[in-house]
């Protein structure tokens, strides 16, 4: 067995200009795939044949096995990040608004802040939305690092700001990538059903 890429949940047309079926086709067609391949590549020289990907991504981290680590931990990271998507605009609701409303004052400056992290994070990597303990948090973790790898950290909502996530369609304005993301194609009803605290099972998956 081996790990394998998954689809994604809804057509790569789905979101028009928003996100284009060339960016798809490149960014889970080749990019996630190939954090995939490289992954199955290095499971058997690292004896963690038959591990779960979480698994195998602290133990990698625990070895200091860079390559391992970075490409394990993008299969994991880019799985959630699709489920993250939605071509139907949501807005958080019921208990997640309240949760929001509370830690940042309202969807808006919750959003505002988002769109702060997202951007400024210098190069590539992840912006997120976590729990830590029982409040909400936003933070950024660079390149390959993923909330699976730091205990205690539950991951509800993020966003891929590596420039591959959205060149093609945006060329180098990270900002409009984000604003139009975040405005109009999140699945609030998946980042809702992550404050259980198993956000991190929900991309995990057997090799
Ligand atoms: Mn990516």
């Amino acid at each position: 067995m081996a790990f394998v890429l998954p689809a994604l949940p809804y057509e790569k047309t789905a979101f028009g200009e928003l996100i284009s079926e060339r960016t798809f086709d490149f960014h889970h067609g080749k990019h996630h795939q190939a954090y995939v391949t490289k992954t199955n590549d290095a499971l058997a020289g690292a004896g963690l044949e038959g591990a779960k990907l979480t698994d195998v991504i602290r133990a990698a981290r625990d070895k200091g096995n860079k390559g391992l680590f970075n490409n394990s931990a993008q299969v994991w990271n880019h799985s959630f990040y699709w489920q993250c998507l939605s071509p139907e605009k949501q807005a958080p609701s019921g208990e997640l608004k309240a949760k929001i409303d509370a830690a940042f004052g309202s969807t808006d400056a919750f959003l505002a802040k988002f769109k702060d992290e997202a951007v400024g994070h210098f190069s590539n990597g992840w912006a997120w939305l976590v729990l830590d303990g029982d409040a909400l948090k936003i933070t950024s973790l660079h390149d390959a690092d993923s909330p699976v790898a730091h205990d205690g950290m539950k991951p509800l909502l993020t966003l891929d700001v590596w420039e591959h996530a959205y060149y093609l369609d945006y060329q180098n304005a990270r900002p409009g990538y984000v604003d139009a993301l975040l405005g109009n194609a999140i699945n609030w009803d998946f980042v809702a059903s992550n404050l259980d605290g198993k956000g991190v099972d929900r991309a995990d998956q057997q090799s």
